[in-house]
């Protein structure tokens, strides 16, 4: 397990595991392509577990820009929902730190206007995308943070890292 954290009465959690596998959490997050395509990592594992439906349900959504975020139900997945997050492509859509946060506070709006209480976010970017962790995680953390005043109906904001080193630079940065 990681560390805790209170914004504004929103608990930021910080855990190791897989993103596909939070049956206490509304809204998983996903790390997604433009055309909300299977592909591998987060998308992989997110479509794999939620089945053939979830694919379906994001063809009429795409293509996103960097930055956006659209919501779907689960389908097989514990999550009710998956709001699915375009990072930026390190290095090529930029800015990338206000593409990266425009992510995480979509994402985090979206879920609060659906009147959820739970998300979680994988480390958005900083996989296929090549965003250097720590940068990631200081962007990834301050946005929840400064988002969380504005959130009436999401209480609990966890990260879902992947490896060790990955929680380590999220405890770090939080
Ligand atoms: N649960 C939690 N974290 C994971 C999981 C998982 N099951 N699998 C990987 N990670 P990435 P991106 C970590 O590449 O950089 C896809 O092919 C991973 O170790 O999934 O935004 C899409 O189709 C890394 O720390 O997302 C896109 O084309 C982080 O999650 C592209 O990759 C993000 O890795 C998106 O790239």
């Amino acid at each position: 397990m990681g560390a805790e954290h209170d914004a504004a009465g929103v608990r930021i959690e910080l855990t190791r595991g897989d993103i596909a596998a939070q049956p206490d959490i509304d809204a998983v997050v996903n790390a997604a392509n433009a055309q909300l395509l299977p592909g591998g990592g987060v998308a992989g594992a997110l479509h794999r577990a939620a089945g053939p439906e979830l694919a379906a349900a994001c063809r009429p959504h795409a293509p996103i820009r960097p930055g956006e975020c659209v919501i779907t139900e689960g389908f097989a997945l514990p999550s009710q929902y998956v709001i699915h997050c375009l990072g930026p492509v390190y290095g090529i859509d930029e800015p990338a730190a206000g593409l990266l946060a425009d992510c995480y506070r979509n994402a985090l709006l979206l879920a609060d206007r659906q009147g959820l209480a739970s998300i979680a976010f994988p480390a958005v970017s900083a996989g296929s995308f090549g965003y250097p962790a720590r940068e990631a995680a200081d962007v990834a953390l301050a946005t929840v943070i400064t988002t969380a005043p504005r959130l009436a109906s999401v209480r609990r904001v966890r990260f879902v890292l992947f490896g060790e080193e990955s929680l380590l630079v999220h405890e770090q940065a939080l």
